[in-house]
């Protein structure tokens, strides 16, 4: 007996145009050629340097790189469309997404909004091939879902800047050509385009992580950090600068995350309808198909919220509240769908053999960063009740 695909069940490719069809397409065969054979091992051993690298030059061949804005060198597609490409490579590795993630939404997106016409043609093209990475540093390590009490800060010494400060759980951090490093001045939170190499500036790989073992995790050291006074971005002097971008990322992880879900709940339906229990197929047990059922509404409804929201990004209406609402509900179910999925595996669930549990590790990390699943809900809390919970 062949089944239905999880996703096509409610008969949704109409709802993408061609060029977005195509899109995924290119981004799924290029997850099946070069980061499905692979993605054991990177996970097993941790990911090198080179190999982040090289899979970023790849994924600026493709134009995947800030592949959602406009000039110097970027793809200029529609924010569906980036959506799409994340849940492509989700589906391989989260740390895939995340590389593409930060590189683009991030670290990108700040040159793109806040940036000079320098820094832009400085950084952007490159990085846009993925010559260059560029990490974002936001997060301290006492400072992580609430960055307004930074300690990190920026001090003029003439026409110069000076940074003192660590960040925490900076992903690329290390392999970065450039830091976007946000810190405390006293005009407000601003960010510096901190270079690799800079006398002061050590980056530090995390290691012993069990989650996001296909990226690369660091902290960001700033000892008496000495920059010229064109290293700030001039165009933002608030926190405001940094949400910008996490609003940017967030919605990437929207659609990310169901890419991570749909793998593995297609993981499960081919394993459950080859092995055999207690005489016949696991898929033909009613407990099995009740799980395979409910993970599919649940992954299928959060494909439609991801579209929805795609076609308010595409709209200009998009608002952050909505995407606290994407991220919460779709990283969530995600995880609910892979640890799910685990047990259809049974002992072979716990093996890098298959995907389930690695899509679990990985999504744990993905339920903390870019907002705890506690953060959107005070998010969405503060929308309908017109309170802050956070002041
Ligand atoms: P609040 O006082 O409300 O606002 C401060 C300023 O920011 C503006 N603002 C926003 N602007 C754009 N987008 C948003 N979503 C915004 N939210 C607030 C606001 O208008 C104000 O502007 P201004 O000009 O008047 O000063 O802020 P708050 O301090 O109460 O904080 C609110 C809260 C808790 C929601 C915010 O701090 C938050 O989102 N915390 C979570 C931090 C977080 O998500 N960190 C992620 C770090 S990066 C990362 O994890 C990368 S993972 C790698 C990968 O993506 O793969
Ligand atoms: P905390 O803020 O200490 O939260 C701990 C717990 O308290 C959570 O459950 C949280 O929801 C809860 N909590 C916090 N505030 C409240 C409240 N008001 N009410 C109720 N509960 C609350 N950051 C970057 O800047 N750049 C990066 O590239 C980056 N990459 C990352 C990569 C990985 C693999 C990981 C794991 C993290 C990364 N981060 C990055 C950091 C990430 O954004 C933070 O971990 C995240 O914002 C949460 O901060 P925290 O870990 O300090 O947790």
């Amino acid at each position: 007996m062949t089944g239905t695909a999880p996703l096509d069940l409610l008969s949704t490719e109409h709802l993408l145009d061609d060029e977005e069809r195509a899109i995924r397409d290119t981004v799924r065969k290029f997850v099946d050629d070069r980061v499905r054979p692979n993605v054991a091992e990177w996970y097993e051993q941790g990911i090198d340097d080179d190999t982040v690298r090289e899979t970023a030059r790849e994924a600026g061949k493709l134009g995947l790189l800030g592949m959602h804005l406009e000039g110097y060198g970027c793809a200029g597609t529609n924010a569906t469309s980036y959506g799409l490409a994340c849940m492509e490579l989700e589906a391989g590795d989260s740390g895939v997404r995340s590389l593409v993630s930060v590189q683009g939404s991030l670290a990108m997106f700040a040159i793109h909004a806040f940036g000079s016409e320098e820094q832009k043609q400085r950084w952007l093209p490159g990085m846009a091939a993925g010559e260059l990475i560029g990490c974002f540093g936001l997060t301290e390590a006492d400072f992580g879902s609430n960055p307004a009490g930074m300690r990190t800060r920026a001090r003029r010494d003439g026409d110069d800047w000076v940074l003192d400060g660590t960040k925490m759980w900076i992903t690329n951090g290390s392999v970065a050509d450039v830091a976007v490093v946000w810190a405390k001045t006293d005009d407000g939170v601003r960010g510096f385009l901190v270079p690799a190499g800079t006398p002061g500036f050590s980056a530090p790989k995390i290691t012993r992580k069990l989650s996001l073992r296909a990226s690369i995790t660091s902290e960001l050291v700033l000892e008496n950090v000495r920059l010229p006074a064109d290293a700030v971005l001039p165009e933002v002097s608030s926190l405001r600068g940094p949400l910008s971008c996490l609003n940017e990322a967030r919605f990437g992880i929207v659609f990310g995350a169901l890419g991570a879900a749909r793998d593995c709940l297609q993981t499960a339906l081919d394993y459950a309808a080859s092995r055999e229990v207690f005489d016949r197929s696991l898929s033909s047990y009613q407990i099995t198909q009740t799980k395979l059922a409910d993970m599919t509404l649940e992954l299928q409804k959060g494909y439609l919220l991801a579209l929805h929201l795609g076609r308010l990004k595409d709209a200009g209406e998009l608002q952050p509240r909505q995407i606290s609402f994407g991220k919460l509900n779709n990283v969530r179910e995600a995880l609910a769908i892979a640890r799910e999925c685990r047990t259809i595996l049974g002992a072979s669930g716990i093996t890098l053999e298959y995907s389930p549990l690695r899509h679990a590790n990985n999504l744990e990390s993905v339920l903390t960063y870019e907002g705890t699943s506690e953060v959107h809900q005070l998010v969405i809390g503060q929308a309908l009740t017109g309170e802050s919970a956070f002041t």
